[in-house]
């Protein structure tokens, strides 16, 4: 039985959950077609902790496939990722009181690693189910994108594709629900082999 890890974050500056996880967690056990099926995982939001976590996580379970998510507050979209960039650069204290300010995420990693997803393959589908998605050029700097930076590090050069989704706090009454739309997401990056080619990121 193949495994696509999928994660989700704990709560951060003082919200009392994460919409991310609360999706995430829905979709534990969830069968991706014959053979593989959906492990979902918590990551604390703290920049000592979440890259060991995740890198723990992908000794234990040799996932086929790693899809982290976070909560993006200001955004409206689901946003799949195409960058990490190496640096943390943190708006407010993340969960241990940490607020690194300018420090590389890998000292002497590359500058960005990018997705090894089908982006807009994902963003095609998202919003063929009437789900606002985009690509997205920046995850970032705060815990969200060193778990990604630390992910693709992880995984560099391996068959093992990942990447990085953040979501809206809450989608429009009118769009699918997060989970429906994370479940699309995890479904199209496992059965899509190529990306397609079309627009997929935001015009701005
Ligand atoms: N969002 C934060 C960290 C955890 C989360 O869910 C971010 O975008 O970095």
């Amino acid at each position: 039985m193949q495994t696509v890890l999928l994660t989700g974050f704990e709560p951060f500056d003082n919200a009392l959950i994460n919409p991310s996880w609360e999706a995430a967690r829905q979709l534990e056990g969830v069968p991706l077609g014959e053979g593989a099926r959906i492990v979902a995982r918590c990551l604390p939001c703290a920049f000592a902790t979440a890259g060991e976590h995740l890198t723990r996580l992908i000794s234990e379970l040799t996932p086929a496939m790693v899809i982290a998510t976070g909560l993006a507050p200001g955004r409206s979209e689901v946003s799949i990722e195409r960058v990490a960039i190496n640096i943390n650069d943190a708006r407010i204290p993340d969960n241990l009181g940490q607020q690194p300010i300018d420090t590389p995420v890998a000292v002497d990693g590359p500058a960005a690693y990018f997705s090894t997803l089908p982006i807009k393959a994902m963003v095609k589908a998202l919003r063929d189910a009437g789900v606002a998605a985009a690509v997205s050029q920046t995850a970032g700097t705060f815990v969200c994108n060193q778990v990604f930076y630390l992910l693709q590090h992880r995984l560099a050069g391996s068959e093992v594709r990942s990447g990085f989704i953040h979501v809206p706090s809450s989608p429009p009454a009118d769009q699918p629900s997060l989970v429906e739309a994370l479940r699309l997401a995890v479904f199209t990056a496992w059965l899509t082999q190529a990306d397609v080619v079309e627009t997929g990121g935001q015009v701005s």
